[in-house]
């Protein structure tokens, strides 16, 4: 059975043209409470094991680059079927293949600057909120 809680971050791109607030009112109209956000700044070190999975990856360096660029806020959401209907309350990875009115069609510019992360699994969307929040921070 499919949980009721993913994580997502609003990326350096989106944050420093203060989509923010546009962004989580999207993301609350789709039917998102948010149960938990903070700002954070992405040391590289950090950014790094946030993203191990793309280790090896063309990518990687410019993602890591990317991502330690300026602030992010991450957040915990509750909704039913959290994962899945966030995936697609955001869109594709590449905004120019992103569906009408997904928060990447509307708000990302490129695949290397798509404005917004969603977890792609329960167990991931786990992992994200620990790496991110502290166990009192998530009492949820
Ligand atoms: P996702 O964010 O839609 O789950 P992933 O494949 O997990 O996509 O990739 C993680 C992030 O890495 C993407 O959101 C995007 O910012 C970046 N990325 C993925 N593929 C490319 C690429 O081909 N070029 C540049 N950046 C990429
Ligand atoms: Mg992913």
């Amino acid at each position: 059975m499919s949980g009721n809680i993913t994580f997502t971050i609003i990326k350096p791109d989106a944050v420093s043209k203060n989509y923010t607030e546009a962004i989580f009112e999207k993301i609350e109209k789709a039917g998102f409470e948010v149960l938990k956000r903070k700002d954070v700044c992405l040391t590289k070190e950090l950014a790094d094991n946030f993203y191990e999975i793309h280790k090896g990856q063309p990518f990687f360096a410019g993602l890591v680059e990317f991502m330690t660029s300026g602030p992010i806020v991450v957040a915990a959401l509750k909704k039913g079927n959290a994962v899945e209907d966030f995936r697609a309350t955001i869109g594709k990875t590449n905004p120019l293949e992103a569906a009408e009115g997904t928060i990447r069609k509307v708000y990302g510019e490129m695949v290397s600057r798509n404005a917004i992360h969603g977890s792609d699994s329960d167990e991931n969307a786990q992992r994200e909120i620990r790496f991110f929040f502290t166990p009192e921070e998530v009492e949820f």
